[in-house]
């Protein structure tokens, strides 16, 4: 059997780049693992290389997030028009199993685990059924990921990927997992093997960061007990790590100070806003607007990286705040590397139901606008267009050439650990790269009003299909 495993994207500035990172969908070598041995298994990641259309195939697997799901639909009909059988699964097809069932042969609710040798053997025996929903055990079924099948040769800088927990114990209103997702994690020990047999296949940029790995995590830092017994057990191993975690566990300096020892170098944590108000706006309370200062100054001096993610059109931003922004940031004693977004009101949030109720999502929102670059609702105390003109100042202002010497002078000697210069050196690029979702000047960045992108466009008038429209 010839099993292709797909995970597909498209980029948010709607032109048909690739943006090879450091993390990529471990979806597919997450599948693999499920498919019997004896199939002949490729994997693709579409932020990496374009899907070879021609290839012989039986059954396709096909992950997507919710901005995906048009460009995925087309992917499924020209696959489906040569006979090959597709599958869908991941959060959007657990929301919209009725939708999808549209457009893929089967459709998966429950966890991968669960269902994809279940989907596998029905097909075999031809015998495919159009939905699946099985739950499993959880966390606890995770079978070994397919590593070597991963083709390192289209990212260089890709750096293995590993899941801990799933989850998160938060409920911040705007989040896809709440509501959705229990928090559980792994035991360490099966974690620990885990990473020590990825790090084999670790093959990137001149073996620069052979030792480094991610952990994939929404948020690493759910239990700290949890963080504490992973990271005594990392200690001895000598790897270099970075993760996703809350602000909670950056205002324990001693628990920080673990992580460094056991090698973590890089922490990401959506900070969202330096605006208390629309922090609560958010639901994020355990974010401390005042604390935040001393918490980078924590991070860079026991040797780890921060960077913030910050959001733009919650309700509690105003103009005063949104063009102060830039100077608030500078007034921090460190520069820390900062993402800035939307707040995209996935459908499956608090929030798109508050604002649906509210009738302030833009009129004509589809799926393809869901990809936390694009307005999908009015906020409260700005218009759309004032709201897009910060988001792409902002973009500009923070994403400087110059903050890059900024950035390397404030930190580089804050630590001497093992790796820190090397990674905060490395990161300077991720500065400017804040620019590149608003680089498409023809973008209105407001749903409703920019088109898909053109080979969508023209697929999907081909093969009759329709948008997903969610407003
Ligand atoms: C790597 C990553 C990316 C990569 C790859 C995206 C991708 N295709 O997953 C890139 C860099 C592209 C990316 C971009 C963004 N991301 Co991101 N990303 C992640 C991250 C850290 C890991 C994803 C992963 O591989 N997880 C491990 C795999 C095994 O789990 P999973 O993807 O959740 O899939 C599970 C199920 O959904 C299901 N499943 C999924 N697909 C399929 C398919 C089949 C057939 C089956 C059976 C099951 C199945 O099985 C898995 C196990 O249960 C997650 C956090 C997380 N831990 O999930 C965020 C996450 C997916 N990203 C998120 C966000 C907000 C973003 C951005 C908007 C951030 C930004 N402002 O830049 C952008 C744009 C996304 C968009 N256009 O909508 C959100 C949710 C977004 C969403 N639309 O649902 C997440 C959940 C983080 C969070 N808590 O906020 N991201
Ligand atoms: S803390 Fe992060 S991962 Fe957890 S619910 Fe909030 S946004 Fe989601």
């Amino acid at each position: 059997m010839r099993i292709a495993i797909i995970s597909t994207y498209t980029h948010p500035t709607r032109l048909t780049h690739k943006e090879p990172s450091v993390m990529q969908s471990a979806v597919p070598e997450l599948i693999a693992g499920l498919c019997p041995e004896d199939a002949h298994i490729e994997l693709y990641n579409e932020k990496e290389v374009d899907i070879p259309l021609d290839r012989d195939w039986d059954l396709v697997f096909f992950s997507y997030l919710h901005a995906y799901y048009e460009h995925t639909k087309v992917l499924s009909a020209l696959l489906r028009k040569r006979g090959i059988k597709t599958v869908a699964g991941g959060r959007h097809a657990n929301y919209f199993p009725d939708d999808a069932a549209r457009y893929f042969d089967a459709v998966i609710t429950g966890t991968p685990e669960a269902n994809v040798p279940v989907v596998i053997a029905d097909f075999a025996a031809k015998n495919l059924q159009k939905r699946y929903a099985l739950q499993g055990n959880g966390i606890t079924d995770i079978r070994p990921y397919r590593y070597d099948l991963i083709d390192f040769n289209h990212n260089r800088i890709r750096l293995p990927g590993i899941e801990a927990s799933r989850g998160c114990p938060f409920t911040c209103n705007f989040c896809v997992l709440t509501g959705w997702e229990k928090y559980q994690y792994r035991p360490v020990d099966v974690v620990v093997d885990e990473i020590e047999t990825k790090m084999r296949f670790n093959k990137n940029w001149f073996g620069l960061f052979d030792n480094t790995f991610v952990f994939l995590d929404n948020n690493l830092g759910g239990s700290p007990k949890y963080l504490r017994e992973l990271c005594q057990a990392l200690i001895p191993k000598k790897r270099i790590w970075g993760c996703a975690l809350t602000f909670n566990i950056l205002r324990d300096e001693e628990l920080v100070r673990l992580m460094a020892q056991a090698g973590c170098r890089y922490i990401y944590t959506g900070l969202e806003s330096l605006n208390p108000e629309s922090i609560s706006s958010l639901h994020k309370a355990h974010n401390k607007i005042a604390e935040v200062d001393e918490v980078i100054k924590r991070a860079f001096r026991n040797g780890i990286l921060l960077s913030f993610g910050l959001l733009v059109g919650s309700d509690g931003d105003t103009n005063d705040y949104l063009e102060k922004l830039p100077q608030y940031l500078l007034d921090l004693k460190y520069f820390s590397i900062t993402f800035l977004g939307i707040v995209s009101p996935y459908p499956e949030t608090p929030i798109f139901t508050q604002l649906q109720q509210e009738n302030r999502l833009l009129p004509g929102t589809i799926s393809r606008d869901y990809d936390g670059y694009t307005l999908c609702h009015r906020p409260k105390q700005m218009d759309s267009s004032e709201t897009i003109e910060h988001f792409k100042r902002l973009c500009a202002e923070i994403g400087k050439v110059g903050n890059i010497a900024r950035h390397y002078a404030n930190t580089l000697g804050s630590s001497n650990l093992p790796a820190y210069k090397k990674v905060i050196l490395v990161s300077g690029p991720e500065i400017t790269s804040i620019r590149n979702p608003t680089t498409n000047k023809a973008r209105s960045y407001i749903a409703g009003v920019d088109k898909l992108e053109p080979w969508d466009q023209v697929k999907m008038r081909e093969l009759g299909l329709e948008p997903q429209f969610l407003s």
